[in-house]
């Protein structure tokens, strides 16, 4: 992959920078994506079984299970390169933000300070809130220690609200940027997939790095296709010859 000299002026002149990350960034780390072929979640899983609200009201206890594989694969993974040519590239810029997808944490522990985690935390929990109680028996499932109410995974899943406050910041943080970036996602969930086209709207330069075409890709200003942890540092070292620095 060549970064042409339009785009090296574009990353050398950007002082503020938002990136919108999704589970390609994650995916050199071991983590699977969702909708890729062989690999991804939805291949082997039912999205409708298990992360709809209604799909833990019918069975907290399967939903349990997956979730708690996941948050110990979680666990187990390292940052990637992709994670890492982040969080350096915020030591060179005025200020970077990096609008997540993911649910791992694996921005923060790379070293990136300002994460929006737009689909939550799969390592928190929070009070399973219904109008119907789960039906089945829930001996054993996670409680609140002191209510005693059933807990679920603190992320956010198919026809639920986003967290307070999280999408109205996304969009800010892509309003007052100079340069966005798209990695790693397919660009097919909503609202996160209008971020970048919001940004495209004000005429903010959009860049996307991807394995694949994704609906961004005929619109975006510059496509990368390949892999995030191999792009990402390369556009990071050619940023960091004239990158406006913090202070
Ligand atoms: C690499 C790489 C490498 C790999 N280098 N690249 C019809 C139209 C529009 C919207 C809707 C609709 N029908 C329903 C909706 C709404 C729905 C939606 O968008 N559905 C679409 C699928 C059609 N959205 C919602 O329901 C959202 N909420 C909402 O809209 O609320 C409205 C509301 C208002 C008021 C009251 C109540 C509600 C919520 C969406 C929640 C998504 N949740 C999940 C699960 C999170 C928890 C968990 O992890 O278990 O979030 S689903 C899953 O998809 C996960 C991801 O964050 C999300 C996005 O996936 P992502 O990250 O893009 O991954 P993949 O696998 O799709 O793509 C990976 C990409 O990486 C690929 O392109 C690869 O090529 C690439 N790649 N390796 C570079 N090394």
């Amino acid at each position: 992959m060549r970064i042409d000299e339009g785009l090296q002026r574009l990353v050398q002149g950007a002082a503020r920078v938002a990136v919108l990350t999704g589970a390609g960034v994650s995916a050199e780390s071991g983590v699977p994506t969702f909708r890729e072929a062989r690999s991804g979640f939805w291949e082997r899983f039912d999205p409708e079984e298990l992360a709809t609200p209604e799909a833990f009201a019918r069975n907290p206890r399967k939903v349990w299970a997956w979730y708690t594989q996941r948050r110990e694969q979680a666990r187990r993974a390292e940052p990637s390169p992709a994670h890492r040519a982040l969080a350096q590239w915020e030591q060179l810029l005025e200020w970077c933000c990096v609008v997540t997808q993911n649910v791992d944490g694996l921005h923060q522990r790379a070293g990136s300070s300002h994460v929006i985690e737009l689909h939550g935390n799969i390592h928190r929990d929070r009070r399973f809130e219904a109008d119907t109680a789960p039906a089945e028996d829930l001996d054993g499932l996670p409680r609140c220690p002191e209510t005693g109410a059933l807990l679920r995974p603190d992320v956010v899943w198919f026809g639920e609200r986003l967290p307070e406050g999280a999408l109205e910041a996304a969009k800010e943080a892509m309003r007052s940027a100079d340069l966005v970036l798209s990695v790693g996602t397919s660009a097919l969930v909503q609202p996160a997939a209008s971020l970048p086209l919001e940004a495209l709207e004000r005429d903010i330069p959009v860049v996307e790095i991807n394995r694949e075409p994704t609906p961004l890709t005929p619109v975006a200003d510059w496509v990368l296709q390949g892999e995030a942890g191999e792009i990402l540092p390369q556009l990071v070292t050619a940023a960091g010859s004239g990158a406006k620095r913090a202070g």
